[in-house]
Order: C-alpha cells, then sequence, then structure tokens
C-alpha cells in the first residue's frame, strides 16, 4: 500500500521550526465534515520520538497564498479491507527537517498496516482503591475548591495526576510544602505514622485516601511487631508503600526485596518471625521469596490474609490468559506504578515481548509490523479510556477483532472516609 504525501495549505495556524501539529480530525474548507484520524496518537508519539515539538487538533487544509502558511502532510489509505483513513501532519513549510520526520513517521505507519486480533485482559485498570482515592481529591476539590494538596501522586499515573492539577489539586512530595492549616490528602499508597504526626505538628486537615487493603497490612505490621516478632516485609525499597508500612514499626522490620536477600537476612529470635508484604507484587515471584523464608526459618508466621491484593492477583491472571496467545502485549500504565510493572516482567517471563505505555502515543508503530494479535491491559491506576484509545489506535491500522478473556468479575467497592462522605 503506497502512502501519499500531499501538500496542502492551513490557514489560521502558525508553527515554528521544529514545530508539527498533528490532525484529530481533517477535512478541506468545503467540508461539512472532517474525517476523523483514528492514527493521530500515534503519530504524535512517532513525530516526538524524531525530535519534533508536537500539538494536536482537528485541522482544515484550505488555499492560501501566504508563503509563511503551513504544510500540510497527509496521507489517506485502506488498510486491508476497512475503511479509509487519514493521516495529516502540519508543519512550517520551510522546515525541511520537520517533512522529512514526517515522510519518515508515515512510513513507519505504513509498515504497520495489517489486520489484527485485541485480546482484552479482564479485569484490567481502576480498582477500587483508585476509584476511591479519585474520588476523595475530585470530592475535597468540590468541598473546599482548589487548591487542594496532595501529598506524593495519589495515584502512579501520570494522566491522572494531570487532570487532577487541571482541576485544581497541588502535589507536593513533602509536607513542609503545604501551608499551615491547609487540607492536605494522603495517597492511595498510604503514610508512615511520622507522616501523620508531622501533618497533626503542622495543623493540617488530613484526608486519608490510604487504600483500606494497605490499612490492613499497616495493622498487621503493628500487631506482629507489639507480639516480638522480627516482621520482615517483601516488597520494593523506596516505593511509598514500602516506606509507609516498613514506618509502622521500623525497628522490628527488615525488607527483603527478592529470594536472594533471604540468604543474608539476620533476626532476633529465629521463632519469632513473621512476613508481610507490598500489595503490588508479582504472584510467582513472592511465593518463591516466601518458601526460601520459610526454609531458612520453619517457625515464620504468615499474615492472616494474603496481602497481596485482590486487583493484583487478578490483573496478573488475565494478562497470563492472553500473553501465551499474543505476539505482542500492551500494558496501559506509568513507569513509577509498581503493579502496572509486574505485568510487563510477568508477559516478558511468560515468553511474550511486552511494553508499558502511558498512552497510545507511546506504541512504536515499527514493533507492530509482524503483530498480528495483540494482548492489552492496564494497571490499576491506568484510566479506562486509555485503553479505548489504544484500541481505537490499533483500528487506525487496519481491520480489528476484539475480543476480551475474563479471568474473573470484580465487584469489590470501599467506603468513603468520613471526610469527604456528607458531599
Ligand atoms: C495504591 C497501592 O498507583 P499504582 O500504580 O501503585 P503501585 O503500588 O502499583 O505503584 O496503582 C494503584 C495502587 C496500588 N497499590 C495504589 Cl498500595
Ligand atoms: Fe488497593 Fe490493590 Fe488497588 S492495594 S489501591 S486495591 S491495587
Amino acid at each position: 500500500m503506497q502512502t501519499e504525501i500531499q501538500a496542502v495549505r492551513t490557514a489560521d495556524l502558525s508553527l515554528g521550526q521544529g514545530e508539527a501539529m498533528v490532525a484529530t480530525a481533517v477535512g478541506r474548507q468545503d467540508d461539512a465534515r472532517p474525517t476523523r484520524s483514528r492514527v493521530a496518537p500515534l503519530l504524535e508519539g512517532a513525530l516526538r520520538r524524531r525530535g519534533l515539538a508536537v500539538s494536536s487538533g482537528p485541522l482544515q487544509a484550505v488555499p492560501s497564498s501566504k508563503p509563511t502558511d503551513p504544510v500540510l502532510l497527509a496521507a489517506a489509505y485502506t488498510p486491508h479491507g476497512a475503511a479509509e483513513q487519514t493521516a495529516a501532519v502540519a508543519v512550517a513549510p520551510d522546515d525541511r527537517a520537520a517533512r522529512d520526520a514526517v515522510q519518515s513517521a508515515l512510513l513507519e505507519l505504513e509498515s504497520a498496516l495489517r489486520s489484527r486480533a485485541v485480546l482484552l485482559a479482564s479485569p484490567r485498570s481502576f480498582c477500587a482503591g483508585v476509584d476511591r482515592a479519585i474520588e476523595i481529591v475530585e470530592r475535597a476539590l468540590a468541598q473546599e475548591g482548589a487548591p487542594v494538596y496532595v501529598r506524593k501522586q495519589i495515584v502512579h499515573n501520570v494522566h491522572v495526576v494531570q487532570d487532577l492539577e487541571r482541576r485544581g489539586a497541588v502535589f507536593v512530595d513533602e509536607l513542609d510544602e503545604v501551608p499551615p492549616a491547609a487540607t492536605v490528602v494522603f495517597s492511595a499508597h498510604g503514610v508512615s505514622p511520622e507522616v501523620r504526626s508531622a501533618a497533626d505538628r503542622r495543623g493540617l486537615r488530613v484526608i486519608d485516601a490510604t487504600c483500606p487493603l494497605v490499612t490492613k497490612v499497616h495493622a498487621e505490621a503493628r500487631r506482629f511487631a507489639g507480639r516480638g516478632d522480627t516482621v520482615v516485609f517483601i516488597g520494593h525499597a523506596g516505593h511509598e508503600e514500602t516506606e509507609g508500612t516498613l514506618g509502622e514499626a521500623s525497628d522490628r522490620m527488615v525488607l527483603v526485596e527478592n529470594a536472594a536477600d533471604v540468604a543474608g537476612l539476620r533476626v532476633a529470635d529465629p521463632d519469632r518471625i513473621s512476613y508481610l508484604t507490598q500489595t503490588t507484587l508479582a504472584v510467582d515471584e513472592t511465593a518463591e521469596v516466601i518458601e526460601a523464608l520459610k526454609e531458612r526459618f520453619p517457625a515464620l508466621r504468615a499474615p492472616h490474609s494474603e496481602d497481596i491484593c485482590y486487583a493484583t492477583t487478578n490483573r496478573q491472571e488475565a494478562l497470563r490468559a492472553v500473553a501465551a496467545d499474543s505476539d505482542l502485549v500492551l500494558v496501559v500504565g506509568s513507569v513509577n506504578s509498581s503493579n502496572s510493572r509486574r505485568l510487563v516482567e510477568l508477559s516478558t517471563r511468560q515468553g511474550t515481548p511486552a511494553q508499558l505505555i502511558d498512552d497510545a502515543s507511546e506504541i512504536e508503530m515499527h514493533r507492530l509490523r509482524e503483530v498480528a494479535t495483540v494482548g492489552l491491559t492496564a494497571g490499576a491506576s491506568a484510566p479506562p479510556q486509555l485503553v479505548e484509545q489504544v484500541i481505537d489506535s490499533l483500528a487506525g491500522l487496519g481491520p480489528i477483532s476484539v475480543k476480551e478473556r475474563q479471568v474473573t468479575q470484580e465487584n469489590v467497592q470501599f467506603a468513603l472516609p468520613r471526610a469527604v462522605r456528607a458531599i
């Protein structure tokens, strides 16, 4: 299939060197209804990776006599058996490098055109703890108006954070960035008692968005340490959840990240030892660490129920069900999202390459060339609309058949904290 590049001038748009505007819809001046471009997010990403500053929006191609008007580079193409699609990008008329970048991105797009199957993992995307945390910030904003301060990212997702920022949330790393007497929301990952005391000392009004399943682990940390155990915490160093939970009994807790760490463990009394885990770990890897612990410490005591939460477990199970039959797995989620990264690793361990993407713009089209079946899932902090956007973009590359593999149904809901319940 040939990609055809036409140059048409666009009016009322000014673009400098190194800038490009990707058409989300494109039409001629006399077009009543401009044609939506499904591949716009894919092109945006491809052009950013080629070094251009990229914006996007609907574009109208009109004849123009001004030599400074941007040029619209457009490709109309018909992926096998699908309706005609359009891709279009405007650049400055004398920007040779930008033109080359657009041509190369359109060629990359052309190479990815084919029909495909999309295997959707279910459950995927938001869990009950994330729904609750986002709603807490929204309600705090409705109650108090902007700004509402949030300690750390409410959940580890760049789109969720940006959206709340636009609506008046201010994300801070430390409490000393919050003005005295203001309201601060604690993130879903939980905080140590030290952070709670610091908020008290500053006279802040606290609304706690800690996931109730993390609160359960904190309570166990206090209980196990209180009965004299050394509490081994299996988790990732530096993660906010790990820091919060370790803070519950820092003198009696030790961090173990993997089975290799177990060999080097020194504990006061090997008969008084228990373990807890981060909620978002890989189920299979954690089982190995627990096995290694049991082998070294036969008296090891377990938490009352698994700490790896239902949402983490279900998303991993669902991914297993699709990865084996996929050529490539796309995981929607941010780079600092532990549960999302575990999904990428799980797929890779199963032998299916996987890519973590914040949104459709991060899909590298050249990687799709040989891919007949795309596995698709999203971490617990990734909004479901982003999964829809990925499906829509893939449909711009050719006819797709979407099948969902549901391993279980989730109907967990958590009550909101009293502070925001009345609204
Ligand atoms: C809170 C907890 O925000 P996330 O990406 O967090 P992780 O821990 O996976 O980096 O996902 C939701 C979430 C998961 N666990 C929130 Cl404790
Ligand atoms: Fe809670 Fe698990 Fe979600 S700990 S925030 S339900 S991923």
